[in-house]
Parts: C-alpha cells; sequence; structure tokens
C-alpha cells in the first residue's frame, strides 16, 4: 500500500494510526503542502486526488481519497485489531468523535480556507483577524462544549479501561 500524505496533515495522521494500530506496512509517498505553492495541486498528484488534498491511499488498483472512508476500508480489508468498538451503541460513540473532528472542526481551519481568506478576500494575515471572519475559535470551544457533553456510553468507557495498560 502506498500512502500519500504530509507530516503535518491532521488528516493524514487519523490514517497513519489507523495502519500503525493494524501493523500493516506502507510507503509513505510526502506530497508537501506548502512548498512551492503546494504539491497537492500539482496536476500529477490531482491524477491521483482530484480535490488536492491528503490523505490518498493506494491499494493495488485501488485509490481511495478521504481519511475516515479509507479508515473505514481498512478496518474491513484487516479486520484485527478492530478499530471500532464491539456494541452498537459504542460504534455511534466513536463515530461521532470523529465526525465532530472531521466535518465540524477541519473543514474551518484548512490550508485552503486559509488561502482564501488571505487571497481572496484580502484578510489582514494577522491570527486575531482571520479568527473573527472564520469564527473559527468559537466553533472549536462549541465543539469542545459538544465533546465533553457527549457522553461515551459506560460500555465503551469499561472496555477502554480494560485495555488500557495504565489502568490495569
Ligand atoms: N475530509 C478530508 C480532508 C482532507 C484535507 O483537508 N487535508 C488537508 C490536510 S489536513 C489538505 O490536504 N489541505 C490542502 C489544502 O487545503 O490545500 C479527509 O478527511 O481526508
Amino acid at each position: 500500500m502506498k500512502l500519500y500524505s504530509y507530516f503535518r496533515s491532521s488528516a493524514s495522521y487519523r490514517v497513519r494510526i489507523a495502519l500503525n494500530v493494524k501493523n500493516l506496512p506502507y510507503e509513505y509517498v510526502p506530497v508537501h503542502l506548502v512548498r512551492d505553492g503546494g504539491e497537492q495541486l500539482k496536476p500529477e498528484y490531482r491524477k491521483i486526488n482530484l480535490d488536492g488534498i491528503v490523505p490518498t491511499l493506494v491499494d493495488g488498483h485501488e485509490v481511495m481519497p478521504q481519511s475516515l472512508a479509507i479508515i473505514e476500508y481498512l478496518e474491513e480489508t484487516h479486520p484485527e485489531p478492530p478499530l471500532l468498538p464491539r456494541t452498537p451503541a459504542d460504534r455511534a460513540y466513536v463515530r461521532s468523535v470523529a465526525l465532530q473532528v472531521a466535518c465540524e472542526i477541519h473543514p474551518l481551519n484548512n490550508l485552503r480556507v486559509l488561502k482564501y481568506l488571505k487571497h481572496t478576500l484580502r484578510v489582514d494575515d494577522d491570527a486575531k483577524d482571520r479568527d473573527t471572519v472564520i469564527g473559527w475559535k468559537p466553533a472549536l470551544r462549541r465543539s469542545r462544549r459538544i465533546l465533553r457533553a457527549t457522553r461515551a456510553p459506560a460500555s465503551f468507557v469499561s472496555a477502554t479501561r480494560r485495555r488500557s495498560p495504565t489502568r490495569a
């Protein structure tokens, strides 16, 4: 397998964590998101990822974008050790946390959004101004509140306690 990735990309981190938990060997192909205007936007990379974002996983003839879809693919093709807990309620909890990050937080603080603010909307390259326009700090606080309020089901808590070596 080949993973097109950038070292600071949180979406790519998700996939690297899954590959490592499952102990799957893969070739790491770096795509530098900043150098030379961003290698993700070059036509060669866009041939495998039309959106021009990382990560992309290539497994044989299969080419897969989107970190959560890739992680599900890995879970289905290499079920052991499982990434998802056993019960439907616990699975729903884990998925809700993943979606809160991937769908509510991440789209706001992405590189292309920051570039749009700076180059198209001409928002001052001052973190405070950007935060005001995009409102991502309040959004982050809201997501944090939601994550805290979304109680993990009791079965999930006891299962993770059992698995954690620090809480034997
Ligand atoms: N929903 C996508 C998000 C992927 C994504 O936005 N990746 C960022 C890096 S974390 C990226 O490639 N940004 C490049 C850009 O914005 O130009 C996923 O989960 O894979």
